[in-house]
Formats: structure tokens, sequence, C-alpha cells
């Protein structure tokens, strides 16, 4: 039991609570959180709950408290978990990961920031300037990523709307000399568009809210959000987020990180184009498409340093290829607007990847040389969009539940592993345990050829009619048996499902259902080559240098590229093996006001178990053969005497230093005998203090 916990706090470490049911475990941690306990133990999985106030556990005598410390030695705490991966990377020369999940808005960005930190404060006792250079940068790497790649959504105000898996390099000492970040698969489609109550990225609003009158006038943009299509779709333009304030803070975390000013002015160009393209529309004048408001085009031109006719050109005509002709074909306005929107959509994705890239720049390890320093070891954190269930739900939406499915997946893997191993090293033979195994719906999505990625790839490569409905149709014929699949057309009788376009799916966390409108497009996530190509001929040479693949011209592109689906699917799959590699460590988060939201692994990791003099010091009062101290030869003979007196021996079985508990009503009954009897010892000795005896 982790020291200066009472069970008044509720049961700091589940282990020995294990299997119970949902509503005790759930009884427990909010008995725990109602006492400002947010974190406990399962076996070695920190369960964070997320408090939503400021807590003032984070502080400098706070990471004294577990520096160093073994894990049960303290309070269960974020603290304590970094520091084992931290142990084993020092000690053993481990590479170690740090994987956080939880659903959205359950507290993950905010565990890793924290993590990180800890990590940061133990470090380098010697001051070296290097090293504090570098925990700097990954420190304040944070802010920046945060203002272009979170979001407001309904259920979380600053919402990670990418994957981040970030190493952290040590040197022999164990001092962060490096880092490198990788980034997932950004929800750009938020650039172009919001559900009511959102907002879009951060950093649209920082820069519109905190610049200088000066910068905005260069960048001919007003004040007030709500003068921007694209960023005031979702109506909801005020946040608990000072915007105003978060500016300078980036503005200064970007300077600290070395973006040059021509950079940063670069970026701010990149953000207000986006806005004025979204304030542009197109209409006809007989057969010709034209931009309704020209002046646009100019302000467009002088942001991205280009030539007006190319702008006008790239936005209206898209340049074909038909054999050895190379046509210029005229967009109708639809078609115009759908490149408009999949431009202001590249450009920001391409602007986040390259800043991403910049910071990497930054902090990658170094003049490290192993052959003289020795192994540089890694510790990974893993931060990535939780699980989410919206009004709509799109394709977006599906790659991030799959994601956390793939996450599900490994926590298995990985955690069965190890309980398994654990039965092997106590002796005991290796019993199935009954709980849902995830596969089955990884696999339906990244199957091959069966898959719903397969599916959709497949519609997307069609030669004649390439709609979403073309995309359902594939799903339907291929995945109607699926236990984990349905749709209107397989189940016509089931309400829920109201549109014909819906898909819903039965997640390892909850039901979900998909629209299928919009996943054709987000999948093939075309952008003209007049774009790239407009875009590499800037005069700017930052720009210039996000596009390279600008250069090539129209004849020259023959590669269809790879579609969104299957470049996430890759990523998701490099990314786990990149994890299993390591020796993983876990933090789950959890929402605690959403306390519906499943929490089945929790339970199979929890089982009870106590090594035997852990064991025989809470209960052997309850036994006389025990009590106050048993002569028998080992501690395990003692707890098997103990138990086999009161009758659960058939309940248990003895490992080589651990006694294993099936069920909980064993241990209940076990707590109460031992209840009962304190309440005996007290009350002897009160009379004994009284003199009644
Ligand atoms: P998420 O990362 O899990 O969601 P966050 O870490 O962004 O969730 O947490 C959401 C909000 O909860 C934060 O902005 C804080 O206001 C509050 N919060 C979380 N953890 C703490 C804590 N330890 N102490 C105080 N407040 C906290 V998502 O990124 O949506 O999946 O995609
Ligand atoms: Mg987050």
């Amino acid at each position: 039991m982790a020291e200066h916990e009472s069970l008044e706090f509720g049961k700091a470490d589940f282990v020995l609570l294990d299997n119970v049911s949902m509503e005790e475990f759930m009884g427990n941690l909010k008995l725990r959180f109602e006492k400002g306990r947010i974190y406990s133990y399962i076996g070695e999985v920190v369960v964070s709950v997320n408090p939503y106030r400021a807590m003032n556990i984070y502080g400098r005598d706070t990471v004294e408290q577990y520096k160093g410390r073994e894990l049960y030695e303290r309070p269960p705490h974020l603290f304590a978990i970094a520091d084992a991966a931290y142990k084993a990377m020092k000690r053993r020369n481990k590479d170690t990961c740090i994987v956080i999940s939880g659903e959205s808005g359950a507290g993950k960005t905010e565990a890793s920031k924290y993590i990180m930190q800890y990590i940061a404060a133990i470090t380098n006792p010697n001051q070296r300037a290097e090293v504090e250079r570098v925990k700097n940068m990954l420190l304040k790497s944070n802010c920046v990523l945060e203002a272009f790649g979170n979001a407001k959504t309904s259920r979380n105000d600053n919402s990670s709307r990418f994957g981040k898996y970030m190493d952290i390099n040590f040197d022999f000492k164990g001092d962060p000399i490096g880092g490198h970040i990788n980034n997932y698969l950004l929800e750009k489609s938020r650039v172009i568009f919001q559900q009511a109550g959102e907002r879009s990225f951060h950093s649209f609003y920082q820069l519109l809210r905190g610049s200088p009158d000066s910068l905005l006038r260069s960048l001919h943009v007003k004040k007030d959000p709500t003068a921007y299509n694209y960023i005031k779709v979702g109506g909801q333009i005020k946040s608990s987020i000072n915007d105003g304030a978060d500016l300078k803070a980036v503005a200064d975390a970007m300077k600290v990180i070395g973006f040059t000013g021509d950079e940063v002015q670069t970026v701010y160009k990149i953000l207000a184009t986006i806005l004025h393209l979204g304030n542009m529309t197109f209409g006809v004048d007989g057969d010709v498409t034209l931009i309704e408001n020209p002046k646009l085009v100019s302000v467009i031109r002088e942001l991205l340093s280009t030539k007006e006719e190319n702008v006008e050109k790239a936005l209206l005509y898209r340049t074909v290829a038909t054999g050895r002709d190379v046509i210029e074909k005229q967009h109708t306005a639809q078609e115009a607007g759908y490149g408009r929107d999949a431009l202001a959509k590249a450009m920001y994705e391409r602007l986040f990847c390259w800043i991403v890239g910049r910071i990497n720049d930054v902090i990658e390890v170094k003049n490290y040389d192993a052959r003289v320093h020795g192994k540089n070891t890694v510790i990974g954190v893993l931060d990535i969009y939780g699980f989410e269930i919206f009004q709509n739900n799109s394709f977006e939406q599906f790659c991030i539940n799959y994601c956390n499915e793939k996450l599900q997946q490994l926590f298995i893997q990985l955690v069965l592993k190890q309980e398994q191993e654990e039965y092997q090293r106590e002796g005991i033979p290796w019993k199935h345990i009954d709980y849902f195994n995830n596969q089955i719906i990884v696999d339906l999505v990244e199957q091959q050829h069966k898959g719903i990625f397969s599916v959709l790839d497949e519609a997307c490569m069609n030669v004649g009619k390439v709609t979403d409905e073309v995309f359902l149709q594939g799903l339907n014929g291929k995945l109607g048996k699926h236990a984990h699949f349905t749709s209107r057309k397989l189940s016509p009788a089931d309400k829920t499902l109201e549109f014909d376009r819906d898909f819903r799916i039965r997640h390892y966390a909850g039901d979900v259902m998909y629209s299928v409108v919009g996943f054709i497009d987000k999948n093939k996530d075309t952008l003209f080559q007049d774009f790239k190509r407009l875009l590499y001929n800037s005069s700017n040479p930052v720009l210039k240098g996000m596009w390279p693949e600008g250069k090539l011209s129209i004849t020259e592109v023959t590669k269809r590229p790879l579609t969104a689906a299957t470049l996430f699917k890759n990523s998701m799959i490099a990314l786990v093996e990149n994890l299993a590699c390591k020796e993983p460590y876990y933090v789950r988060c959890i929402k605690p006001n959403d306390v519906k939201s499943p929490l089945l692994f929790e339970q199979e990791r929890c089982r009870h178990q106590a090594d035997y003099p852990r064991f025989l010091q809470r209960y052997k009062m309850i036994s006389e053969f025990t009590w106050p101290n048993h002569d028998l030869p080992s501690d395990q003979e003692a707890v098997k005497r103990l138990l086999q007196g009161c009758g659960f021996d058939h309940d248990v079985a003895y490992g080589k230093t651990k006694v294993f508990i099936r069920t909980p009503r064993t241990l209940f009954s076990l707590e109460e005998q031992r209840t009962e009897m304190v309440g005996r010892i007290v009350l002897f000795l009160q009379k004994v203090w009284r003199g009644t005896i």
C-alpha cells in the first residue's frame, strides 16, 4: 500500500481490489476523486481522472517526493510512472515508452506535459548548457504545436486534432540530448468547417486577437474572427482560452526554438491567405467562371509573393494532360469552390508538418557518437487524439477511433503478455481470461481486401462512378455479416440508423455512427498540381520550400499518390511496431463526468494478488495459526493454513511469491473478518486501558 494513503481516500492501488464489478471500480474512483485523489494504480497502470481544476500537485516539492523512489513507495502519481520509465531507461539501458490513452477530454495532453516537465526537472543536475537548451526546446515545442494542432471541440476546449509521438533521447548520464516528434493525420477539414459549438485551430483566433494593428494591416485582415467564413462556421468564437495572450507565448516559443523572422512572417501570411480564401466566391457569366471578389486575388498574390494572374488561373483552371497534349480546363463554379477549399486545407496541413519539421531540425540529437559515449536511450511519449463520438462523425473520427483501437490492441497484447509471464514465473498454469479482444475491430478496418480502408481505396480507384454511395455499397457487400458492422440496408428495422448514408461500428469503447458523406473526397485528398506549382513558384523562399513537388509539371506527375487512409494505416502500423519494441508504461485517463464510457480493460488487468508477507501482514489476525506470529516453515505455508482455516482454499492459487485470489467475494470476506478482528482488538485494548479487565 502506498505511503500516506489511508482507506479514507479509497484504495490507491486497485491490485488488491481487482476483478471487482464495474460499479465498485467506479465507486472507488469516485471516492478518491471526491477526496482530491485523481491518480490511482491498477497494477502498474496509472489511472488518472481529469480534475477539471488546477491542482497543486505538480510543483518542485512533489517532484522531490517522487525522484528516484520506487513505484509503490508514494501515492499514485504521473511522476511515479515517469520516474519508473526513466529509471528503467537509465539503470537498465532500456528504451521505454509512456502510452497515454483515454477518450477525448480525459486529460492525455495535460498528462504528457506533466510527464515531460517531470523528466526535465529531474535531469541535468550539473546544469550543462546544451542539455538545458534541449530541455527548453522540448518544453517550448508543446505550446507551438498546440496552437496549430489543437482546437475547441464539443468534447474539449483544447482538443488535440493530431496524434503526437515524441521521442526524448538521453545520453549515458541520463540527460536529455535531443528528441524527435512524429505527428499523425491532422484533422485538416477543420480549416474550412466546424460543427456547431466548435472552433477552427487556435492559431487563427490567436493571430486575429493577439496581433498588433500594424501586423493585421499588413496581412489585410480584421481583428474580428466573424469576418471570416472559414473560422466562424461553428458559431463559437469565444472559448475558455485567452487567444491574445497565447499568441505572445507562441511567438516567444517560436523565437526560442529558432524560427527566423521571415519564417514567422510567412506563417502569419499563410494563415491570412487561408482566411481570405474562405471569403472568396465564384460565379458564372455565360460560360465563363469568375471570381466574384477580385480584390481578394490581389491580396492573396501579395501574401503569397506570386503573380496575380497565376493566382487567378490556379483557382479557375486546371491543367490536364491528355496523351501528349496539355490543355487548360476551366472549372465550374462548384469545382472552383472545391479547389479553393482543398488549397486552404493543404496549405494549413503543410504548414503544420513544416512546423513539426523545423522543431525536429532543432531538437534532433547532434554530435553524439555512440562509440565514444555509449548507447543513447529513448523515452517515447505518446499523446494521441482520444476516442470520440460527435453528433456527426466522418472520415476523421473514423481514423481517430481506428487509432484508438490500435492502441487498445497493443495494450491488450503487451499487458496480457506481461500477465502471462508473471503467471509462468509464479508457476501457475496459464488460464484463459475472458476479456474482449478488439483485434476483430482492428481487422474490420485495416485488413487487406476485406477491411473498410481497402473497400474505400477500391471505391476511389473506380474508373466509372466514384461516389460515397458506391463506397457504402461496397461495405454492405463485403461486411454484411460482420458482428461489428451494420448499416441501414443491412438492418432496416434498426431505427437508430436514421439515414441511408450511415454505417455503424461497434467499437471497443462504444457504438459510433459514421456518415459516408465525404469519405471518398477526403480519402483521395486531391490537390490540383496547379496549386502546388503556384506555391512553388512563390518568390518567398520559405513558402517555396514547403512545396517542393510543385516543381513538377502536370506531365511529370505520373504516380497516383497514396490515399489518406493508406497513409494513415501505414503510419499507425509503424507506430505500433515502434511502441511494441520498447518497455511500455501506461497512463489511462478518464473523464469523471462521463462514467458510462467503457473502461473494459481495467477489469482484466485487475486481479487479487498479494505477495505472502504482505498478505500475512494484513490478515494474520484472523487466524489462530498466524496470530500474532506463525511457526510454519514459510509465509507461503502460513497463508495456505490461514486460507484453509477460513474455507477459502478452493478459491485461490498459490504462486511462488504471491497468492492469487479468484473472486472478489473471498477478498471481501477476508476484509470483513479482518475489520471485525481489528474492532475486537481495539475494544480489548480500550478495556485494558480503562482497567476494566
Ligand atoms: P485530452 O488530450 O485527453 O483530449 P486534455 O489533456 O486536453 O484532454 O484535457 C482537457 C482539459 O481538462 C484541459 O484543457 C484542462 O482544462 C483539464 N485537465 C486535464 N488534466 C488536468 C489536470 N491534471 N489538472 C487540471 N486540469 C486538467 V483530446 O486531445 O480531445 O483526446 O483529442
Ligand atoms: Mg489532447
